[in-house]
């Protein structure tokens, strides 16, 4: 065993793997889907009775809470002084068809991390604080990650309180509705201070399981990038109107996004490029679709690659509208993310020091920590997933996995709360 100092270690050790499990199952029952898997939507009432959980466990143990105007939520448990905190935490919002522990375990492992410390009875000069952000998957409400976004200045607040969802809610009133579901809650101000952040995630990616490995130390995050194309065709009848001098907007849909594969075509397969969404109107069998609105999902951990390819998006799909209309809305945009070298030291001195097999690795999703990167020194810690599998409802990750990630997450706390 490297070296560690003993609160560290003590911290550490207090990780309570039945406990940690406990509560994972306990948050995954909010938004739970007969399949196994999670749906709970930002700012929904299922999201509003997860945060609802967290504050009472966080009651018991006398840590504060607070939220910010975007609905950020923070756990802090004090230390001896009220210098700037360290932090941890990751999302509480799913995908539609999300699984139990995206995002959930950077939030309920941080506060088993938290808890163990208070249990081990470390005392930390800096206080240390779990953050629930609001929004990370975007899939409500665009953009996803949106509460660290708002927090670290890369995207702005009143543009984050227009978003409307499908059902054409507004964003603002979603998170007034979540915010008054706590009205004790104290109020901050973003941004404030912070010493340093870890993230615990599973890695959403088969690596770590296939080389039989616990741990993963993340040295950054790959480059991502979301598009809202819209296509405005003319509606026409299915029977009468001449396929010549159609303005058929699904034609011309599919045409940009088959030039689009053809733009990412990738023997290394490095580059990530999704349509998630695509929809087409009016969605009747007789009547020529007028309008397509669909999105595209690029990634690439290489900068010079991630801006080329990412900058000819826009430009592909305007040389295949095929006579229709198209808007391309850039709506994310976040080049590759190289994490803290201390913070990742300290992920990786932890994961030694407990003799757990661990590995270095970018990140090919997306996480909050990307923009509180450019706020503080950050970091990540992965655990594996079964299969790599996520954004499913069959992501699934082993009880003493996410027990390992708590006790490297505990004891880099410590490590940043008395730096
Ligand atoms: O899309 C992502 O990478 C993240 O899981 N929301
Ligand atoms: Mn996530
Ligand atoms: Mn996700």
């Amino acid at each position: 065993m490297s070296a560690m100092n003993e609160q560290s270690r003590a911290a550490a050790r207090a990780v309570d793997e039945a406990r940690l499990w406990r509560r994972m199952m306990d948050m995954a029952r909010f938004g739970a889907t007969p399949a196994g898997g999670v749906n709970r939507a930002a700012f929904s009432p299922e999201d509003i009775q997860a945060r609802k959980l967290l504050i009472e466990w966080a009651a018991e143990f006398g840590f504060s809470t607070a939220s910010d105007e975007i609905g950020n939520l923070y756990v802090r448990r004090a230390g001896t002084t009220d210098e700037a905190p360290a932090v941890t935490g990751s999302h509480l919002d799913s995908q539609p068809k999300g699984g139990k522990f995206d995002g959930a375990y950077g939030v309920v492992g941080g506060f088993e991390a938290l808890e163990a410390i208070e249990r081990a009875g470390v005392e930390t000069r800096r206080p240390i604080e779990v953050v629930a952000w609001s929004n990370e998957e975007g899939g409500r409400f665009q953009p996803g990650a949106m509460g660290s976004a708002v927090f670290a200045g890369d995207f702005a607040l009143e543009d984050a309180l227009m978003a409307v969802d499908t059902n054409g809610v507004v964003l603002r009133d979603a998170l007034r509705e979540t915010l008054d579901s706590t009205p004790a809650m104290a109020r901050r101000d973003m941004p404030h201070a912070m010493a340093g952040y870890v993230e615990a995630h599973i890695e959403q990616g088969p690596r770590l399981e296939n080389d039989n490995l616990t741990i993963g130390v993340v040295s950054g995050v790959q480059g991502l990038c979301w598009y809202r194309v819209e296509v405005f065709g003319a509606e026409a009848h299915a029977g009468t109107a001449p396929l010549k001098g159609r303005k058929d907007a699904l034609k011309s849909a599919v045409t940009m996004v088959a030039a689009l594969e053809q733009l990412m075509a990738d023997e290394s397969d490095t580059v990530r490029f999704t349509v998630g969404r695509f929809e087409c109107d009016p969605g009747a069998p007789s009547t020529v679709p007028g309008h397509v609105l669909f999105t595209v999902d690029f990634r690439h951990p290489d900068l010079a690659t991630f801006v080329d390819l990412g900058g000819r998006i826009k430009g592909v799909c305007e040389a295949n509208a095929r006579g229709s209309e198209v808007t391309v809305e850039r709506i994310i945009y976040s080049e590759p993310v190289v994490f803290d070298a201390g913070v990742i030291d300290l992920v990786r001195g932890a994961a030694r020091a407990l003799d757990l097999p661990h590995m270095e690795m970018v990140s090919g999703a997306g996480h909050d920590a990307m923009h509180i990167a450019g706020l503080c020194p950050a970091g990540m810690i992965f655990v594996p997933c079964e299969k790599g599998l996520s954004h499913n409802e069959a992501e699934s990750a082993s009880a003493p996995d996410l027990a390992a990630g708590a006790r490297v997450l505990a004891a880099c706390l410590v490590g940043l709360a008395n730096r």
